[in-house]
């Protein structure tokens, strides 16, 4: 089926207009709901009819929930340890599906001639669909935009999802934005429009809810930013039967060690400053903060006012009521 584009109105969609476009993305849409770069158009076909394989691995998330770290993770399993081949940069060997339609490269082209773009950003789903196999992909596409062989369940591929509580998320993504997608709003602007449900890649519950619906027919594995956080180790092991590999009690001891918060920061494969250097010479802006930012759970404590703690769990509790699910 189509998807629908729909334009996002009212004041929510002024203020994601003010804040959050620049000359690398001009403008926000609503794709089937889900608030996308008006580029994703361009991309939305190839994604749809991306094909899947059965022995793919997909890790999903809704962006800042411990992503990258579940990435490095699972490659680390599929691929026996093998930490030579992970100091390849991860979007290269684990690709962002939809990559390409964050940024409109064609102003992006203009103003720095001889840029050389990575085909895993210039044309993300062409990059992985030339992969062998197996694969690891990353999305941050809600259930109901995932290509179409995966939601019908026509191919079945390993599915990973992790999440992260809403108000760690949402710190997080707003010194993300701020750092890489050009936002140029205030925090306050930010949670009104993650609690708006009109920040990208939101609405946050449409992304979660929609996996943790579809996890026993999609046989999904479950992770959360905070299980791993409290016990690593215990997570990589959960992680490593539903792969179907084993490790021993030194590479467990070596793999915790290597997906540590200090040894990722620290991992230039995974940090992700070559890329954030690569955008900020080409926006010819300079932005403060690290990816690896803080990685640490609770931070709303210090970060968000009461009132603002008290909207948020209100918030939380309305869209986890009857689901099963607690964050
Ligand atoms: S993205 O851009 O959506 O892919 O970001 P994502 O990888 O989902 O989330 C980034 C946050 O995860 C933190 N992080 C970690 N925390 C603890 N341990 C490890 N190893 C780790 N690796 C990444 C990262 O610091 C971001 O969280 P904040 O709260 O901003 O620090």
């Amino acid at each position: 089926m189509a998807h629908q584009f729909t334009p996002v109105g009212g004041e929510l969609g002024e203020i994601l207009q003010k804040t959050f476009t620049n000359y690398f993305r001009t403008a926000y849409i609503k794709v089937d709901g889900c608030i996308l770069p008006e580029n994703y158009k361009q991309f939305a076909d190839a994604i749809e009819n991306f094909e899947v394989r059965d022995d793919d691995i997909w890790v999903c998330s809704y962006p800042k929930t411990g992503t990258t770290w579940t990435q490095e993770m699972v490659w680390s399993i599929a691929n026996n340890l093998n930490f030579e081949r992970a100091k390849i940069p991860l979007p290269e060997r684990f690709p962002y599906l939809e990559f390409s339609p964050m940024f409109e490269k064609t102003e992006i082209i203009r103003r720095n001639p001889g840029i050389v773009i990575p085909e895993y950003a210039m044309d993300s789903p062409g990059y992985a669909s030339k992969m062998p196999s197996p694969r690891f992909i990353k999305t941050h596409l809600p259930f109901h935009l995932l290509p179409r062989q995966l939601r019908t369940g026509e191919k079945k591929p390993k599915i990973l999802y992790v999440v992260r509580n809403p108000k760690d998320t949402c710190i997080s993504f707003y010194h993300h934005c701020k750092l890489v997608e050009g936002y140029n709003g205030t925090f306050e602007e930010f949670y009104t429009l993650f609690l708006g449900e009109s920040d990208h890649y939101g609405p946050f519950w449409m992304n979660v809810l929609g996996y943790w619906k579809n996890r026993k027919e999609h046989n999904i594995l479950w992770l959360t930013y905070e299980d791993m956080k409290q016990d690593l180790s215990a997570e990589i092991l959960r992680t490593a039967i539903y792969l179907g590999n084993t490790l021993n009690k030194v590479q467990l001891s070596l793999l915790t060690e290597h997906l540590s918060f200090a040894s990722m920061k620290a991992n230039p494969a995974v940090n992700y400053e070559e890329l954030i250097a690569k955008l900020h010479e080409m926006s010819q802006v300079k932005r403060e903060g690290v990816f690896m930012r803080s990685g640490t759970t609770k931070q709303w404590k210090s970060f968000m006012t009461p009132e603002l703690i008290e909207r948020f769990d209100e918030w939380t509790e309305k869209h986890l009521k009857g689901t099963g699910l607690a964050l």
